[in-house]
């Protein structure tokens, strides 16, 4: 889908954005906070942007993620990341796009085009709505009437002056099924998500360790959410992505928890090559894996947490202590914490005194 804006056509995103920031819901993606004036504003980016063509690419799935949730020995990999990484598909368009642009526009002076596909601090999702691709849902995202929530976002911002298309009005109503939805109430109000307890940023964006408020309710997502997106009532105008490169990989749709446990670093790289999944590094990887397993109950799974125990990375060991305290019973626990009494790190020392606590409780 392709539609067009002007750079003046969000008004209120600023003062949005700036409240949003304001509250601490970016949590540790200060690269939010240093990019907000020329994210709020196209203009104070690119100085010479007359009009904006937003471009939204359908990569539906052809089944409900959430239905992987009731399978506790898989993964579940959101949507998005199970095939190659959306940047380069949505880029290779906008470019295709582009070109025929210029060709349009040959007779036009000094013609100036620029494509981004979140490669940029550009506000997608209030531009897309503003051109009429869909609109910004209670759980913020974009909805299309005739794609549901599945749509990546790209833009090409040029000096043309295009003709704008209409915004889409909002057709969310009373409805609140994305809201609900949320397993670890991330949305404090409707069209407000705090960032911080969302499972997307907290397997994806956040570097630190993963508080214990949110690792049962992460459940077996090792890599992104789709709840609030799967429990929207426009997905049922849905299509399962056209385009060959979004078909998700077989692999990746619900893979063992064991198998890629036993993944060494290098064989991460290779398995995750081309998907977004390999950007969060193997350390973080495995740190997500851990409270995946922690939450499977199988304790046929507890030889890949002791594995992991001395594991190089205080994020790693920890979820392994906290995994084990899951898997294994009050005995094993304590002879465990009885070995691992020198650990010097204080973080994922207090991960021990909680499995101690646990263990006597029992
Ligand atoms: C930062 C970011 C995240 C963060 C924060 C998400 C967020 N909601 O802000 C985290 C890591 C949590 C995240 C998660 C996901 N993301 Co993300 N993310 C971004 C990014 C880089 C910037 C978004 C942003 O500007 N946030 C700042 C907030 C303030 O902006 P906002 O959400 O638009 O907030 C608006 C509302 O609060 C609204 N508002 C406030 N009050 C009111 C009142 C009313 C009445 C209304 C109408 C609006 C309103 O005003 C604000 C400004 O417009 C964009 C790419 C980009 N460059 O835009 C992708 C992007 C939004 N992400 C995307 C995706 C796919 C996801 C995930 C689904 C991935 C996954 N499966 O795990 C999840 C969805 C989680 C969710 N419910 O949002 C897509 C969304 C596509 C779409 N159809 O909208 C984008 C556009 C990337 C892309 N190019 O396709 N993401
Ligand atoms: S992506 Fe998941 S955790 Fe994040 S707001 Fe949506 S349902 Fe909640
Ligand atoms: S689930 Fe309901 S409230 Fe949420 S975005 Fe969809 S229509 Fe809007």
């Amino acid at each position: 889908m392709c539609r067009i804006t002007h750079p003046d056509a969000i008004p209120d995103a600023k003062a949005r954005l700036d409240a949003w920031l304001a509250t601490g819901a970016h949590g540790d993606m200060g690269w939010m906070q240093e990019t907000a004036e020329r994210r709020a504003d196209p203009r104070v980016l690119w100085e010479e942007v007359r009009s904006i063509v937003m471009l939204g690419m359908n990569y539906g799935p052809d089944e409900d993620p959430r239905a992987l949730g009731e399978q506790p020995d898989k993964a579940t990999i959101s949507v998005y990341a199970r095939h190659r990484d959306y940047h380069d598909l949505v880029k290779g368009r906008l470019k295709m796009l582009a070109s025929w642009l210029v060709g349009e526009a040959r007779d036009e002076p000094a013609l100036g085009l620029k494509v981004f596909v979140d490669t940029a601090p550009v506000m997608e999702k209030p531009l897309a709505a503003a051109a009429g691709l869909g609109w910004q849902g209670k759980h913020t995202n974009l909805v299309s009437r005739e794609f549901g929530s599945w749509l990546f976002l790209g833009s090409i911002f040029t000096t043309l002056d295009l003709t704008p298309d209409a915004p889409e009005v909002d057709h969310c109503g009373s409805c609140r099924a994305c809201l609900d939805a949320c397993p670890t109430q991330a949305f404090p109000a409707p069209y407000q998500l705090d960032a911080r307890r969302c499972i997307s940023y907290l397997t994806i964006e956040h570097q630190g360790h993963i508080a214990p408020e949110f690792r049962v309710a992460i459940g077996n997502r090792i890599y992104g959410c789709d709840d609030c997106l799967a429990a929207c009532p426009w997905n049922k105008f849905a299509q399962g992505a056209r385009e060959a490169k979004l078909q998700a990989r077989a692999d990746l749709v619900a893979p063992d928890l064991d198998a890629l446990a036993a993944l060494d670093d290098a064989e991460f790289r290779s398995h995750f090559s081309g998907s977004p999944v390999k950007r969060i590094g193997h350390a973080r990887f495995r740190r997500n894996l851990l409270i995946a397993i922690g939450n499977s109950g199988n304790a046929a799974l507890a030889p890949r947490v002791l594995e992991n125990l001395d594991h190089a990375d205080p994020r790693v060991r920890a979820m392994a202590v906290w995994a084990a305290g899951r898997l294994l019973d009050a005995a094993a626990c304590a002879d465990l914490a009885a070995a691992h009494a020198l650990e010097a790190d204080p973080e994922v020392h207090s991960e021990w005194q909680a499995l101690i606590q646990g263990a006597r409780e029992t």
